[in-house]
């Protein structure tokens, strides 16, 4: 791989699979019956704000279950050795890059660890559950949500993303389907080279200049070098 380039790495569900977190569209994608898909809205929060709360409980709960793995680690070992000049873009609402020792972690879809109050759009840093309506520390009412992106809201820091990929050299999109945007198309805005590691060819697979196949852990460490 070139070094003394700007480069920008989108990730999703796909890097922390083999971590043990599902992703969102393979198989076994069913939670209490629902399609994850039909929760992660803001029609689903205003319908059964319990239900979307418990299954984001569930997910925050997970966290201290699992690990980084060895795709996290060398993307945390390549920031070690670019600093400034990589920045992980995340559509995943997990904390696996931080714990592997990523600094430069943009979360666009929000983070689970995270609850904020729609009463004084305070965020707070948050482990525990939220369906019992805990009351937000700064103005006690029992208004905190889930800090995620849902379909239709706008995602975080898209301008962000948008300067950084403008100016980079090569873009790399990881473990991710291609299916849901504006991520899906990053790859649009990319203005260097670009490169796609996944599973399988995503959606926008051949909009890459080069797409890699098979499982994150084999392809993102052998990438890095
Ligand atoms: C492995 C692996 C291994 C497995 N190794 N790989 C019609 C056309 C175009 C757009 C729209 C449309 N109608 C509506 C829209 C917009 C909508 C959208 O995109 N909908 C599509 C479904 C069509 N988007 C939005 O509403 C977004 N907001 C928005 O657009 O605002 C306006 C705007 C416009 C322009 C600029 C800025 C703003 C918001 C989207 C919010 C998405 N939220 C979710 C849920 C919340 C988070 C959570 O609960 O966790 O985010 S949806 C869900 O999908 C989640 C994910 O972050 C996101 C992406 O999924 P991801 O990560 O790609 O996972 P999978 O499961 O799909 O794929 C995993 C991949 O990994 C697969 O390919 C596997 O093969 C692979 N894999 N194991 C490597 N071991
Ligand atoms: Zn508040």
């Amino acid at each position: 791989m070139a070094r003394h380039t700007r480069i920008v790495v989108l990730t999703g569900a796909g890097i922390s699979a083999e971590s043990g977190l599902p992703t969102f569209r393979d198989a076994n994608g069913l939670w209490e019956g629902h399609d994850p898909m039909q929760v992660a809205t803001p029609e689903a929060y205003a319908d059964d704000p319990d239900l979307v709360q418990r299954f984001y409980d569930e997910r925050r709960a997970a966290l201290s279950r699992v690990e980084p793995n060895a795709a996290h680690r060398a993307l945390a070992r390549l920031e070690a050795e670019l600093g400034d000049d990589l920045l992980v873009v995340t559509q995943n609402v997990d904390d696996l890059h931080e714990r592997a020792g990523s600094r430069r972690v943009h979360h666009v879809h929000g983070r689970l660890r995270s609850a904020w109050c729609t009463t004084c759009d305070e965020r707070h840093d948050w482990s525990g559950p939220l369906a019992d309506r805990p009351p937000c520390p700064a103005c006690g009412a029992a208004t905190l949500r889930p800090d995620i992106v849902w379909f239709g809201e706008l995602p975080y820091g898209m301008d962000v993303v948008e300067e950084a990929l403008e100016h980079c050299d090569l873009f790399v999109s990881i473990g991710t389907s291609g299916l849901v945007y504006p991520a899906a198309a990053f790859v649009h805005w990319a203005r260097g080279a670009t490169l796609e590691l996944n599973l399988e060819p995503s959606a926008g697979a051949t909009d890459f200049a080069e797409s890699r196949t098979g499982p994150a852990t084999r392809l993102v460490p052998a990438w890095v070098g």
